[in-house]
């Protein structure tokens, strides 16, 4: 933890109304500092890579690089548990999963925990939150909420609302913002400063664009990452047999967006991955109108399935489907993209940017094919990393980089701290305010932890847990197996390369293996919650079997 314990305490003292008022120079009346406001943006499953002030490879993604410009990137940002309630149990909790409990999608969030967003609304704030939020009940501590049932839909979407639900016609990344703004602009009470979580569904499978955004991307064709023909040598049985592979595991119909007559008229295809019902549960939700849109684009792409498909080898098959995954993943971004645009703008018109914190993250990052993967849940970089980008003006200095080992769990304290409102005692981040002053000094951590458990379940990644510095990467796969694995995160940047048995690595494995069970000590967890977490989850699993056989 941070031994800043001075500085903590001073705010503690200080309290939120009294934080409001910083004396001035001891002329005429105390200078007032107003709190600043708080625009906490999150996409689903946004990967880093798809960011261009990242990566350039794939996209240009020039709004939410502003942020970097104006702001802070960080480099080496991660997450606790590379999933999506889990992690927003974290960030709203700023608690480990094993200590708020949310450690998978499964169950809802037990909302007797206290939430920033409960905090900021104690403490004289307008909050509210807008789009995905995936937690199985209503936010509290809202003065206004917005939210997707569950995962929500890209075409013409539901939303729960304190009036009950309603249904919003149009493309859900553009709906969510004009609420944003709409909430920005005309609902909040002007005379508080405000926390809005604006979180968008996007661009979480089945990866579905705007049809302008399918249109414009199915006709470009993107570089493949150097590990798309993983074959998983030299590492464990993880790797081997999660079931997120593209060739094997990713679907005509729901994924690539081939018709169910298709499927059908070219059955069996090769290879065999079942999907019933095909992509119609998305596609049925539009309007004629909006499906005279698609239904070109989407011809187009059956008519080059059905002529080529049948010629291709697994390699070329590979290479089809990759890409039409990125056409799909890279349209959503690009949608994503404009929309933080639009709220920045907003920002900038109304005069709102100078007094507020703009944070821009995802609720982990994902693979584009890295591995041969889609999806997330395990701890090797594409998933484990996600991206933060943070402007503050007149505070941070525009285009700084950090590559300090941040997480998610550390969101709470930094808008705590910014916000001149004290910290609970038992929240378990750091706060990451003094990295964002270019206070580095002050920044003492240099290593991370991790912790997986939803499985046996959908993709099939193992429980593991682990310890992350910037040099290496030890993980501990359990549960059905008993498997370590080591990184040397700057030699063998691809993770393809398990060093764990490596004699060269023994002194390593030793003191990280200390350190992981210091950071496990320290944060509350422990081999009795892991055995406890998994007899629970078996239970449940065998009862929702139970149901599925007799309905
Ligand atoms: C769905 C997806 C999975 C995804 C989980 C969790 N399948 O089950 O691919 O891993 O959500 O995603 S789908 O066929 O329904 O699209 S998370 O972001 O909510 O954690
Ligand atoms: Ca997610």
């Amino acid at each position: 933890m941070r031994n800043d314990v001075s500085r903590r305490n001073f705010l503690k003292v200080m309290g939120s109304a009294s934080a409001l008022t910083l004396m001035g120079c001891g002329i005429g009346k105390p200078k007032v500092k107003k709190q600043p406001n708080i625009l906490f943006i999150m996409s689903d499953d946004h990967a880093y890579q798809a960011i261009s002030s990242y990566s350039d490879k794939l996209i240009q993604t020039p709004h939410i690089d502003r942020l970097a410009k104006e702001g802070m990137l960080f480099t080496n940002a991660c997450v606790t548990n590379s999933i999506c309630a889990p992690s927003r149990a974290t960030i709203l909790t700023g608690k480990h999963c094993h200590i708020h409990g949310k450690i998978n999608n499964g169950s809802p969030f037990d909302d007797s925990q206290t939430t920033i967003m409960q905090i900021m609304q104690n403490n004289g704030y307008q909050t509210a939150m807008y789009g995905k939020l995936h937690f199985g009940n209503n936010p509290k501590g809202v003065d206004d909420f917005m939210i997707l049932p569950g995962q929500g839909n890209y075409i013409n979407p539901d939303f729960v609302t304190k009036e009950g639900r309603i249904r919003k016609e149009g493309y859900c990344t553009d709906i969510i913002t004009d609420l944003t703004i709409d909430w920005l602009d005309k609902k909040r009470d002007k005379d508080k400063p405000f926390m809005m979580m604006y979180l968008h569904k996007a661009p979480h499978r089945p990866w579905w664009p705007s049809p302008e955004k399918m249109a414009e991307f199915v006709e470009k064709k993107f570089p493949e990452p150097k590990t798309l023909f993983d074959d998983y040598k030299n590492r464990g049985s993880a790797a081997k047999s999660a079931e997120m592979n593209l060739l094997t595991h990713m679907k005509y119909g729901w994924d690539s967006k081939i018709r169910l007559e298709v499927i059908k008229e070219m059955s069996p295809l090769d290879p065999d991955v079942p999907d019933i019902g095909g992509f119609s549960g998305a596609y049925n939700r539009a309007s004629a109108e909006q499906k005279a849109k698609y239904d070109p684009i989407i011809d187009k792409i059956n008519e080059d399935f059905k002529t080529n498909w049948p010629k291709m080898n697994d390699k070329e098959k590979m290479q089809w489907k990759y890409q039409r995954y990125m056409q799909d993943y890279l349209g959503c971004i690009s949608s994503v993209d404009d929309n933080v645009g639009r709220v920045l703008d907003y920002l900038d018109d109304s005069g709102l940017a100078e007094n507020t914190i703009v944070i821009y993250t995802s609720d982990q990052g994902f693979y584009l094919g890295e591995h041969g993967w889609f999806d997330k849940r395990f701890i090797y970089d594409e998933s484990f990393k996600t991206p933060l980008l943070i402007r503050w003006p007149d505070k941070v200095k525009p285009g700084s980089v950090s590559d300090e080992m941040v997480q998610n769990l550390d969101f709470a304290q930094t808008i705590l701290e910014a916000a001149g409102i004290p910290e609970p005692d038992d929240m378990q981040g750091e706060s990451l305010v003094p990295l964002l002053e270019g206070k580095n000094d002050k920044w003492t951590r240099d290593a991370v932890y991790y912790h997986y458990y939803e499985y046996p379940a959908v993709h099939m990644v193992k429980r593991h847990y682990g310890i992350v510095t910037k040099e290496y990467k030890l993980v501990h796969f359990y549960y059905d197996v008993n498997e370590w694995e080591l990184y040397d995160r700057k030699k063998d940047t691809y993770e393809i390369n398990n060093v764990y048995d490596d004699p060269a690595y023994s002194e390593i494995v030793k003191e990280l293996k200390v350190k992981l069970t210091a950071l496990r000590k320290q944060y509350g967890d422990s081999k009795e919650l892991d055995q406890m977490f998994l007899k629970d989850d078996l239970k449940k699993i065998k009862e929702r079997q139970k149901k599925k056989r007799k309905s």
